[in-house]
């Protein structure tokens, strides 16, 4: 988790286990999973600071919650750095908290505003909403999640959409592979773009038009906004026939010019996807998560399993350079035995503290 969250309050130093007495270190799970359920938002935070620190009960957590994701309408937001994503959100929020709509924002590794840590106009722009007990606004950085930022996020969107957020909004960077990544995680994808990148080049050169459900052209304000509206218009309309055909939208975040557009493309886009749901694509997306979870969670056993003394013997051989690690390796995945212990217990299973 990173510093500075306005909105949510952090759990960090409750957290260390280090300094925390014997007779606390076990979690209240089932504590906290009714308080969750009873729509109860420090319950929410807890589960979910757990879930990003992946402290042992992190997937029992989602485990259980499971049955009630579904509901929330997921929609990503990305971009090159400093299009002006952030203030759309902010605009967003406010268009759909006046729909009566509850509205979480999850924004990966941000730089501005939800940081905090920024510069003060930044700081005033996120306090727009954080009075308001129906926002919910969690940052995420590659920093806290403990490796796992995709995992991170997938996780804690479940979580907001168990909660009962109607509207969940992901913001990250439109560079590198593990942002856009997250995007998979929404139902739409909005990808802005700002005239002074020069071109559209730059947005089909991230892979961005890829995912682009809806195209924004923010800061049209600014020379070149019709060029680059053209551009896009023009590479959408070069994809083969049928399915959903992106609309390129004009913004002007900032003044609130052209969200209201926006907002009904993205709602014309999930009644799309209502409308069209493909079974194929759901049963992908399906089988993986399914790989992206049982390879996880083998790799949290295996790992926690070796650092609490199994398979003892043979990790000494390796250590000591009298076994290769392939050879290891290979006698301990043959060795049914071996690797039945090595993945027997689940980390939340010991009782080993956090
Ligand atoms: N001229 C103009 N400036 C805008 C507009 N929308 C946003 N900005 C400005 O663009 C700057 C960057 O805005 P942010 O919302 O922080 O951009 P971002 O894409 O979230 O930035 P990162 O999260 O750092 O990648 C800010 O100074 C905004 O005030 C717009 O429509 N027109
Ligand atoms: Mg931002």
């Amino acid at each position: 988790m990173i510093a500075g969250q306005t909105t949510m309050p952090s759990e960090s130093q409750e957290n260390s286990g280090a300094n925390r007495p014997a007779n606390e270190a076990k979690f209240d799970l089932e504590g906290y999973l009714r308080r969750f359920a009873a729509h109860d938002e420090l319950a929410l935070y807890r589960l979910m600071t757990r879930v990003e620190n992946r402290t042992p009960e992190a997937s029992a957590i989602i485990e259980r919650i499971y049955p009630r994701v579904g509901h929330a309408q997921v929609i990503g937001i990305t971009g090159p750095p400093g299009a002006g994503k952030s203030t759309l959100v902010n605009r967003l929020i406010a268009k759909y908290r006046a729909l009566g709509k509850e509205v979480s924002v999850l924004a990966i590794d941000p730089s501005s505003p939800f940081s905090g840590g920024a510069v003060l106009g930044d700081r005033v722009r996120m306090t727009d909403h954080y009075k308001d007990p129906g926002v919910h606004i969690r940052s995420l950085s590659s920093r806290g999640s403990h490796g796992g930022l995709s995992r991170a996020a997938r996780e804690i969107v479940k979580l907001l959409d168990a909660f009962g957020h109607d509207v969940i909004i992901i913001e990250t960077v439109g560079v590198g592979q593990t942002e856009l990544g997250i995007m998979d995680l929404a139902d739409t994808t909005v990808v802005v773009t700002v005239p002074e990148g020069g071109d559209s080049v730059q947005v089909m050169k991230a892979g961005l038009n890829e995912i682009a459900d809806v195209f924004v052209v923010n800061k049209s304000d600014r020379e070149g906004a019709d060029r680059i509206k053209a551009e896009l218009e023009l590479n959408v309309h070069l994809r083969p026939a049928g399915g959903w055909r992106p609309p390129v939208m004009m913004t002007q975040a900032a003044a609130d010019l052209g969200v209201d557009a926006l907002v009904g493309a993205i709602a014309k886009h999930r009644e799309y996807l209502l409308a069209h749901r493909d079974p194929a694509q759901i049963a992908q997306r399906r089988r993986r998560e399914f790989m992206e979870i049982l390879t996880a969670e083998l790799e949290d056993r295996a790992i926690h399993s070796l650092q609490n003394g199994r398979a003892p013997e043979l990790l000494r051989e390796v250590e000591a350079g009298r076994v290769n690690p392939y050879s290891a390796a290979r006698r301990m995945i043959e060795d049914r035995d071996e690797i039945a212990r090595l993945l027997s217990r689940a980390p939340a299973d010991a009782d080993e503290k956090a």
